[in-house]
């Protein structure tokens, strides 16, 4: 059964091989399946179920798409696709994700040097053969080097990006729990724990038909080379190398073995370590009382997590937090912080409308899904001038501002910042006057370029920006897409010291391909009492979900709920704004 999310991972896929076969992301073929992609997610309905004939009758689908839909959900494959894939094996995906590898690059390094992933590659970058090609040269050759150690995509130990990893296992458990006889399912390992690369995708389930659940799982479309099959665990390859391991256990032992295989090992290893000093023995199968003959050991816990963690005296400890990084002395000494979870948040502050380029949702439409997720307050920070394309100029940013103020009449219930998300230059600085960015409600401050400069260079652009008496919190901290784009590089602590001394928010940026900042910057800025925001950086009415995702990022770095800026109420967080600095109010 094909679902409206698989239509939609199609979708992307053929944006992904067309831009690589028609060597441009603006052709008119690819621009054609991302047109069609964004319609389909605006009309909102399931794709699966409209016909060739109601699907060209969305915006942006055009004939030859509404036909590929209709031959994948009818015959669970798309011919083009599969050519495509012969074409541009994953392996030529992943070259084509290095920055400074461009489609027409590719296509020469292919055609001159028979590059075909990451290890040729780098042999053919060792043996200095890339600067030889048209349009490359030694600097370019060494960007490119950089960048494939900076990822960390060679060699065995090659991890998957969480934003790549996670959607697959949502789909996978949500076919899993579908199937009969199955009672739950979840995803476990490094995922759950929130880590932001994944080494494989591990899965548990609970039923007591293992043999039935392995079947249906060899016989999944993604289970494209089965590594081991079992009677109660499989595991396999997705065609992009992927490895994901399914295991059944008994509903009775679901919470023994999800906390097993959620880890980390280190984890395991110390919670283990307290099972063995009260006499007991925790395993995969449960939690298990002292008795001489191990067959006769009564279960103590094993249906649920938290009864297994209540048994050894300690408080349930969150998946982010499983590193055995001190976890488990505070969950059973002091306790564990008051953790900032989804519910905390009130209100967003780094929300674009289509005031933004690459906005695609109204000012009323932004504003009615914030309304409907509960927020008391939104800052609405469309782009800046200095973003090319996606800015706004100071007139355009004053009519905005009107229009902020009209949906604001109509909705009292919920504050309305008039924000800008300020892009940081090559030297820290930011856009507009200062008199005209000191008008704005609220402000981010963020990093879009200029990713090269040394660490030096880009503490003191850092530092310029959060100095900078207009400036209320700095966005995606480092800039980095994981495995894909590395962040800038510069002086963690400096930059802290500076946050924390200039009163300045760091944002926790929840989406998937940024996590930014990363879980070990958060963990050092609580530490140094540093104010956070979490935030989605949503550009369309479908992106609120990421807030969950910067949730669990901040947990991994163990932020508190006081700490987070976005949990507090309306008054105590006008307060903090409007005394930015000691400027007193914005606008
Ligand atoms: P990954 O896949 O490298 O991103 O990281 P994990 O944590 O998902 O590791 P994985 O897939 O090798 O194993 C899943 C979980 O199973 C791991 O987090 C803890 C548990 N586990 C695996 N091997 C051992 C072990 O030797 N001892 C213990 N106590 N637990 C283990
Ligand atoms: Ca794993
Ligand atoms: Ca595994
Ligand atoms: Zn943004």
């Amino acid at each position: 059964m094909i679902s409206n999310r698989d239509v939609m991972e199609m979708l992307s896929e053929l944006v992904t091989l067309t831009t690589l076969a028609e060597e441009s992301p603006q052709s008119f073929k690819v621009r054609a399946y991302e047109n069609a992609r964004l319609g389909l997610e605006a009309d909102g309905r399931d794709v699966t179920a409209l016909t060739a004939g109601e699907l060209i009758k969305i915006k942006g689908v055009g004939k030859a798409t509404a036909s590929k839909i209709r031959e994948y959900v009818d015959t669970g494959e798309v011919t083009k696709l599969r050519v495509l894939r012969q074409e541009f094996p994953f392996s030529i995906v992943e070259l084509s994700r290095i920055p400074g590898v461009g489609p027409k690059t590719l296509k020469i390094m292919r055609a001159k040097l028979g590059i075909e992933d990451v290890e040729s590659l780098k042999a053919a970058i060792a043996a200095e053969q890339l600067r030889t090609l048209p349009g490359l040269g030694a600097t370019s050759e060494a960007k490119i080097a950089k960048s494939i150690e900076r990822l960390g995509l060679s060699g065995k130990d090659r991890r998957t990006p969480i934003g790549d990893a996670l959607p697959l296992a949502v789909r996978l458990v949500e076919f899993l729990e579908n199937l009969p006889r199955v009672e739950q399912a979840m995803h476990c390992g490094s995922l759950r724990r929130f880590s932001e690369t994944i080494g494989d995708i591990d899965i548990t389930v609970a039923s007591n038909d293992g043999p039935a659940v392995m079947a249906a799982v060899v016989a999944h479309p993604e289970a494209d080379d089965i590594v081991v099959n079992g009677n109660t665990k499989t595991s396999f390859l997705t065609p992009a190398g992927l490895q994901v391991d399914v295991r059944v256990v008994t509903p009775e032992q679901f919470g023994a073995a999800t906390l097993y295989f959620t880890g980390s090992k280190a984890h395991n290893i110390e919670l283990r370590q307290r099972a063995l000093d009260r006499g007991w023995l925790l395993n995969e199968y449960g939690l298990f009382g002292a008795e001489p003959q191990d067959a006769d050991r009564p279960i103590v816990a094993s249906v649920a997590e938290r009864d297994i963690y209540e048994a050894l005296d300690l408080e349930f400890i969150p998946p982010p937090l499983r590193e055995a990084t001190g976890e488990i002395d505070a969950a059973g000494g002091d306790g564990l912080p008051e953790l900032v979870q989804r519910a905390h948040i009130v209100g967003d502050l780094h929300y674009h409308t289509d005031r933004s380029g690459d906005g695609r949702s109204s000012v009323e439409e932004m504003v009615q899904v914030g309304i409907d997720a509960g927020y008391k307050y939104l800052a609405i920070t469309d782009h800046g001038i200095d973003l090319a394309i996606n800015g706004s100029t100071a007139d355009e940013m004053l009519e905005h501002r009107e229009h902020i103020a009209r949906v604001q009449a109509d909705h009292p219930d919920i504050v309305l910042l008039w924000g800008c998300e300020l892009n940081i230059g090559a030297s820290g600085g930011l856009d507009y006057e200062p008199d005209f960015r000191a008008l704005f409600d609220y402000t981010v401050a963020s990093v879009h370029s200029h990713y090269d400069q040394s660490p030096l260079d880009q503490t003191k652009r850092l530092i310029a920006a959060i100095a900078d008496p207009t400036v209320n919190s700095i966005g995606h901290l480092s800039g980095r897409y994981i495995g894909r784009r590395p962040g800038i590089e510069f002086d963690v602590d400096v930059v802290l010291e500076a946050l924390a001394s200039f009163d300045v928010a760091l944002e926790v940026n929840g989406a998937l391909q940024r996590l930014d900042a990363a879980s070990d910057v958060v963990r050092k800025a609580v530490d140094r009492g540093v104010k956070l925001v979490i935030n989605t950086d949503s550009h369309h009415v479908s992106e609120l979900g990421r807030m969950e995702y910067g949730v669990l990022t901040a947990q991994r770095g163990w932020a508190p709920r006081d700490l987070v800026v976005n949990t507090w109420d309306t008054a105590k967080f006008m307060a903090w704004v409007d005394g930015r600095h000691g400027l007193g109010g914005g606008a």
